[in-house]
């Protein structure tokens, strides 16, 4: 992967590679020598082969550069959303046994206490500003650093995503889903010379991480780098900008800037949204201000990126409320409960297969094989149809997950934190739609007798618990859950109840 991306950096390695927000420019030859040095400085510590790198830093270029870092030196990265609090740490931790952590000097303290109980032997720091032991020790290192072979087989990342029953499960990601797939998108998505990418996601998912630089990369292409989201600051440099990804908050949050219109727009090629479902509302508005069509896909941890919306004219129009056709080598299909083929335009499980489809969940081999059919195709957990032209509509999921400014959250999990607090009978999170996020959850806790609950109160307990995207952002009381014969609760009467919370 790190091979592929640096043969297409320009010839002229002094061009600008990114430019951050803060003024900052690095060039293509900075990016060659500073992931030279990280490299060397990974190869120096003697790791076993296959070894992971944990990472949990605040968004920077230079936690790029130990991505890339890692990939040059043929280690496996392990990408921590910063939100994380130490219970969600012990666990990725605890379960991956990285070889090496890094964290922020911030966090050092009780990150490096989890990394050594669980193993690690080397704990480094990283900060946003360049400082830190990571950057500090590489400086010792040579610029100069042989690229370690990888077969497409082996792995270059771990991505965890969480289990419906609770747990985290690492996703492994092959050179070759990575590479793949990259490569499917450079040519899907039209990249020419002179594109420039807005970098405004986070790294430590697959949006972020892997389609938005992959892309930039494999194309040589100039990155305008936001270590924040901030919608001004992008609308800013729009003019200066030709591609731009984002999850369907961030464009809602542009749409609120004045600023964007047609002028902001005019050198902008393609604008592609993921990670959740874009409103027909957002795509319209978003074509009115900007005179563009929103290039919508869909993505998971597992597969990377399996389907998307046209960009060529010529292979279909953009259509809103879809995520358009399976990318060239990628197979999509839908089943029925049963296993079996369902007619065309009908609704039912997707199923995805293809060399982008990953290699397994991390020491997980029996949760793997529940997760694929007998002939091989991994069961996505959305719900969806393709109709008689290809087009894949997502029209629900059958995991039960709340998907909250693209960050997922599994409704077991928050419910296990819930559960635990003093006086809590049981709880149920569902996701009612919200403006801003999409959805968020809302959590309906019912108390063991005898108990007084407050919703606020266990809110705030969450809080110190819990990633903040977790939180839910109302909790109500009552005195029992509605349940159906069986005794399950009825969690869409309870999303039919709240549903206009946010309105
Ligand atoms: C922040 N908050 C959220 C939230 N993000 N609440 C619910 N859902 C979210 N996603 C809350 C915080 O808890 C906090 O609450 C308050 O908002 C301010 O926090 P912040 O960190 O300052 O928020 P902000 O920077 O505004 O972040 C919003 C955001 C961010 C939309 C920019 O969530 C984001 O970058 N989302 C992108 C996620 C992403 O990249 N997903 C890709 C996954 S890959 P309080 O109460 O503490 O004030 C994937 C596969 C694929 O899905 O197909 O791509
Ligand atoms: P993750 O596990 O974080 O990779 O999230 C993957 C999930 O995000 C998918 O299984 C879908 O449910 C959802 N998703 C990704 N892209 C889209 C999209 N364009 N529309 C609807 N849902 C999406």
């Amino acid at each position: 992967m790190f091979a592929a991306l640096r043969a297409a950096f320009p010839a002229d390695l002094d061009s600008a590679a990114v430019e951050t927000d803060s003024g900052l420019v690095y060039s293509w030859r900075d990016l060659d020598r500073a992931t030279a040095m990280i490299a060397n400085l990974l190869r120096a510590l003697n790791l076993p082969a296959g070894s992971r790198i944990a990472v949990q830093v605040e968004k920077s270029v230079e936690a790029m550069l130990l991505y890339l870092a890692t990939l040059r030196a043929g280690y496996v990265f392990l990408p921590l959303n910063t939100a994380y609090q130490s219970a969600e740490i012990e666990y990725f931790v605890g379960n991956a046994e990285p070889a090496v952590v890094v964290c922020t000097s911030r966090n050092f303290g009780w990150v490096s206490k989890i990394a050594f109980k669980a193993g690690t032997r080397h704990v480094f720091t990283l900060d946003d500003d360049r400082t830190g032991s990571l950057l500090a020790r590489a400086a010792h290192h040579s610029d100069r650093h042989e690229v370690v072979p990888a077969a497409a087989d082996d792995l270059a990342a771990i991505v965890y995503t969480s289990g419906t029953t609770g747990r985290s499960k690492g996703a492994m990601l092959t050179h070759g889903n990575m590479l793949s797939n990259a490569q499917v998108l450079k040519d899907y998505w039209g990249w020419v010379k002179d594109d420039v990418l807005i970098h405004a996601l986070p790294i430590f998912h697959v949006h972020g991480l892997f389609v938005a630089i992959h892309g930039a990369l494999l194309n040589g292409s100039k990155m305008i780098w936001f270590a924040k989201f901030d919608p001004r600051g992008v609308v800013r440099r729009m003019p200066e900008a030709t591609v731009f990804m984002g999850v369907p908050t961030l464009y809602v949050r542009m749409l609120a800037e004045p600023a964007l219109d047609r002028s902001a727009a005019r050198k902008m090629r393609l604008f592609i949204s993921g990670s959740a479902p874009l409103l027909i509302e957002t795509f319209n508005e978003w074509k009115a201000r900007t005179g563009h069509t929103i290039l919508e896909r869909y993505g998971m941890s597992e597969t990377i990126m399996l389907t998307s919306n046209p960009y060529d004219p010529k292979d279909g129009e953009r259509l809103g409320g879809t995520v358009g056709f399976p990318l060239p080598g990628v197979g999509v299909r839908v089943r029925a409960d049963d296993g079996n083929e369902v007619p065309v335009g009908e609704i039912g499980g997707i199923q995805v297969k293809g060399p982008n489809v990953f290699k397994g969940y991390w020491l997980m081999p029996e949760k793997t094989r529940e997760e694929f059919t007998a002939d091989g195709w991994f069961k996505t957990g959305d719900v969806g149809k393709i109709d008689e032209r290809g087009y894949v509509t997502i029209v629900g999921r059958s995991k039960d997950l709340i998907i909250s400014g693209g960050y997922n959250v599994y409704p077991a999990e928050v419910e296990g934190y819930i559960n635990d607090l003093p006086g809590v009978a049981e709880s149920a999170l569902v996701g009612v739609p919200h403006p801003d996020f999409g959805e968020v959850g809302v959590a309906i806790v019912t108390a063991k007798p005898g108990a007084q609950l407050d919703g606020d109160a266990i809110v705030a307990r969450l809080k110190a618990q819990l990633a903040n995207f977790k939180i839910p952002k109302r909790c109500f009381v009552v005195e029992e859950l509605p349940r159906n014969s069986m005794g399950k609760v009825q969690k869409n009467l309870l999303r039919d109840q709240h549903k206009q919370l946010f309105a």
